[in-house]
């Protein structure tokens, strides 16, 4: 198989790249270990920036978003000193949210494609990875196969295997904490996004649909999910989230249940001759702070533009590729970094008393609520 640009994984980075590319009319191979259904139905994110609204409707891939989604603009803290909302909308640089289950923009985004004629290998996993060739090996049901392109994008997420193609360093941080992250069937519980700080760890509320949300309680490093039945989640959820004062949760069945390591990795380069990562790929991000599949949709933006550049004779877009992404990867991983100090309890009284103060100080000053929502929105 040749292609112009090789593409390996189908999550948002690898198909916003390539409905991208396609809208210039540049060939396109998209090779996916997982079959069409499981890339449509893996739920995970939800929380769309608005830089990654524009980049979609832009590009003509903001019909479901904007006919399913909705804005969201206001969040809420829980502590022991009781709750108080950040209209985010009103602070900041005044941006929303659009909420759009991340399973369903995948949906859109494969649709979109195959009708503007881009071709997409399900069921192929990538085994090999030559960056001076641009060129894969796969292995699917009919057996070895290689694929090659002018260039060759690597978007397989952080279990794929282009990234090990690239010789740098990565830097890693493991941050000491896990969450379970659980799906519910039903609608969210309050207007917001809730952020629960408890004694006994995190706990977090966040609309996905309008018959599912997405619930998150911090569980000790290690911790299984099936140490975590129905009825132990409930209570922990009403503890943690004080429904005795601020009301009962809308109870549904436990639809997915799964430990979540809060870990961030970066790349150095994002590139190598021929190969470029975008998305999980490149850098890896906790989810505290929602920003992962919004780095992905960014990056695929660059990346595209940055294709389309050379293949039109411009080779230094591209070659500025990395340099382009970094500085922002750097502002969201530090930003969600600040999150996860914010909501976590760890260390000694001291620091829980430093804690509780900077919650005070995001309830009572203005500037820090506008340093809060533009980066929380925004970056
Ligand atoms: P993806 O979505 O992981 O897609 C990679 C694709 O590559 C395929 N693949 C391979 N294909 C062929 N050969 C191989 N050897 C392959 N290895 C892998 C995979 O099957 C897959 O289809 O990466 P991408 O495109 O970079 O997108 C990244 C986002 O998916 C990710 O950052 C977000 O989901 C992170 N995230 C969140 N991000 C947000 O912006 N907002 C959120 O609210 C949010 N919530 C979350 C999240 C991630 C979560 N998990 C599961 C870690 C909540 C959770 C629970």
């Amino acid at each position: 198989d040749h292609t112009t640009v090789l593409i390996a994984g189908a999550g948002p980075a690898g198909l916003v790249l390539a409905n991208l590319l396609r809208a210039q009319g540049i060939d396109t191979l998209v090779v996916e270990r997982a079959t069409r259904e499981q890339v449509q139905t893996r739920a995970r994110a939800g929380f769309l920036g608005p830089n990654s609204a524009r980049v979609l409707t832009e590009h003509g891939l903001g019909a479901g978003m904007l006919h399913k989604g909705w804005s969201h603009g206001v969040c809420a803290f829980r502590g022991e000193d009781g709750e108080f909302e950040l209209d985010y909308s009103r602070l900041g640089t005044g941006e929303v949210h659009t909420v759009y289950p991340q399973q369903d923009l995948v949906t859109d985004l494969v649709a979109e494609y195959l009708a503007r004629g881009g071709d997409i290998r399900f069921g192929a996993t990538i085994t090999g990875v030559d960056p001076h060739t641009a060129t894969v090996r796969y292995r699917d049901e009919r057996g070895e196969g290689v694929a090659t392109g002018r260039f060759l994008a690597g978007c397989d997420g952080s279990n794929g295997v282009t990234r090990h193609a690239v010789p740098a360093r990565r830097l890693r941080q493991d941050h000491g904490v896990s969450w379970l992250a659980v799906l519910v069937g039903a609608p969210q519980s309050m207007a917001a996004v809730t952020y629960a700080v408890h004694d006994d760890g995190f706990a977090g509320h966040m609309a996905r649909s309008p018959e599912v949300t997405r619930y998150y309680l911090q569980v000790p490093p290690g911790d299984e999910p099936g140490r975590w039945p129905d009825d132990r989640i409930w209570a922990a959820l009403d503890d943690r989230l004080r429904t005795g004062a601020f009301g009962q949760l809308k109870r549904g069945p436990v639809l997915e249940r799964r430990i979540v390591r809060l870990r961030s990795e970066v790349g150095e380069t994002f590139q190598h001759d021929r190969l470029f990562l975008a998305g999980d790929a490149a850098s890896l991000i906790s989810p505290s702070a929602a920003k992962g599949a919004n780095l992905a949709i960014l990056e695929a933006e660059v990346l595209a533009t940055a294709f389309t550049a050379a293949l039109r004779g411009d080779e230094r877009p591209l070659a500025a590729y990395s340099r382009t992404c970094l500085p922002r990867v750097w502002r969201a991983q530090e930003f969600s970094r600040w999150m996860i100090d914010l909501l976590h309890p760890h260390g000694d009284d001291f620091q829980r008393a430093l804690r509780r103060a900077r919650l005070h100080s995001l309830r009572d000053c203005r500037a820090h609520q506008n340093f809060f929502a533009e980066h929380y929105v925004g970056i």
